[in-house]
């Protein structure tokens, strides 16, 4: 088969929109497509400084590659979760993709900062419970201290459209009224802006994309990710995709229109400043503080070191 745009066999099928397309299509696709996303979700304002969580996976290295050949003003951070070779593997990569693209890393490591890697902590907490915690408070107050108005991170169509299903599933109406590609910032940007650019590409794109621009990454999961029910929803929709193209990209779009629906449930809690670390909480200690029993606040600005 050939390209639909031009005379090279193509490399991809795609089935929603229905074409072939050569690498080199396919790629300016893939970047007008997120070039849409960020237009059509207002994801980022003129002049603004995006801080890009790098987790050295396909995601989010192709979530900096495409936002950096954009032209977006990006910064990439790496969080350093302390299990084992997998973290220090995942390390290699988000430094080597970084080089790569001539855009400045900030590595923060958990086990250097806290004492413990994730799922070292003796807790009767889920490990992927405290990770997500724990990765959600260092991105946020690592681009609040040091200016960010953005944090990007690399979820996909496929990881958009998982959660909504899980969530619909287990009628999770808390979770269902705050999803989407932005949740603006709140509590006088101490809560910084969070943006998806992949909201609208699938998994299989990505990974298409990776390819076809040499992007490396590491393949390998994280050991904790094992038997993850999400991964079994992913399943059932790629299912329903393949009978169905476009059931995937239809259903967030669906979910979307009728999220108002959901936001009548929100009890928002009302927040306040953390007695420890100053970031915005619901309760007197914010749940990072309170898990890790952090007696001051961690401090991540650049121009102290
Ligand atoms: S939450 Fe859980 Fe992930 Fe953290 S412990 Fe691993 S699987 S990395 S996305
Ligand atoms: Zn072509
Ligand atoms: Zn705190």
């Amino acid at each position: 088969m050939r390209c639909r745009f031009c005379e090279k066999p193509a490399f991809i099928k795609l089935h929603y929109p229905r074409m072939y397309l050569c690498p080199e299509h396919f790629t300016e696709y893939f970047e007008r497509k997120v070039k849409r996303t960020i237009e059509r979700y207002k994801l980022i304002g003129p002049g603004e400084r995006i801080l890009v969580v790098v987790s050295g996976g396909k995601d989010s290295a192709v979530t900096a590659h495409v936002l950096k050949k954009l032209g977006y003003d990006i910064e990439c951070l790496h969080i350093n979760l302390g299990i084992g070779e997998y973290s220090e593997k995942s390390e290699e990569y988000a430094k080597r993709q970084c080089e790569a693209l001539g855009v400045p890393l900030h590595i923060v490591r958990v086990k250097e900062l806290l004492g413990h890697g994730i799922g070292e902590v003796r807790t009767r907490r889920p490990t992927c419970s405290y990770c997500g915690l724990t990765k959600r408070y260092i991105f946020n107050k690592f681009a609040y201290d040091n200016g960010f108005d953005a944090v990007a991170t690399g979820h996909n169509l496929d990881d958009e459209a998982s959660f909504i299903f899980a969530n619909l599933m287990n009628w999770n109406t808390q979770y269902l009224a705050k999803q989407g590609p932005v949740t603006p910032e709140q509590f006088n940007g101490k809560l910084v802006k969070k943006i998806k650019p992949l909201y609208e590409l699938t998994e299989r794109e990505v990974v298409a994309y990776a390819l076809a621009n040499g992007i490396e990454y590491h393949i390998e999961e994280c050991p904790h990710a094992v038997g993850a029910t999400t991964i079994e929803y992913k399943g059932i929709l790629n299912d329903m995709e393949e009978k169905r193209p476009g059931t995937k990209i239809n259903f967030v779009k669906g979910y979307l229109r009728k999220k108002h629906l959901f936001e009548a449930e929100l009890q928002e809690k009302e927040l306040r400043e953390c007695e420890v670390c100053g970031m915005p909480s619901s309760g007197e200690v914010c749940s990072f503080c309170r898990f890790w029993r952090m007696e001051k606040a961690l401090d991540f600005s650049l121009r102290r070191k």
